[in-house]
């Protein structure tokens, strides 16, 4: 056996890379009712009532607020579900994402 098969079976060639995080973000707007921000809130990212009344309140005094961290694929379709949820409404709820340093 050479050296190099000794190498590839005690030792990884690369690490497999931590997968990059994004985080949603809620913005306030001043149209959207509160309840039904907690009520997205609630369905989409899977929030308690508090939990849910708290993110809300944040971003209703702070302007906006983070809700939860994922994947890319998944904060993006969180953040687009959420949003199409306040437009189907008539709301101009909107939910962004951003990568994570
Ligand atoms: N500012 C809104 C109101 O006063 C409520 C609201 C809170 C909207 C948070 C969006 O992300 C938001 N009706």
């Amino acid at each position: 056996m050479t050296g190099t098969d000794t190498l590839k079976k005690t030792q990884a060639r690369s690490k497999p890379e931590r997968p990059k995080l994004y985080k949603v973000i809620l913005l306030n707007d001043d149209f959207t009712p509160r309840d039904f921000v907690v009520m997205v809130l609630k369905s989409v990212f899977r929030m308690g009532e508090g939990e849910a009344l708290g993110v809300m309140l944040t971003a209703h005094q702070q302007g906006a607020c983070v809700v939860a961290v994922f994947t890319r694929e998944i904060a993006e379709e969180k953040a687009r579900t959420a949003t199409e949820a306040g437009a189907s409404e008539g709301f101009p709820l909107t939910f962004t994402t951003e990568r994570e340093e």
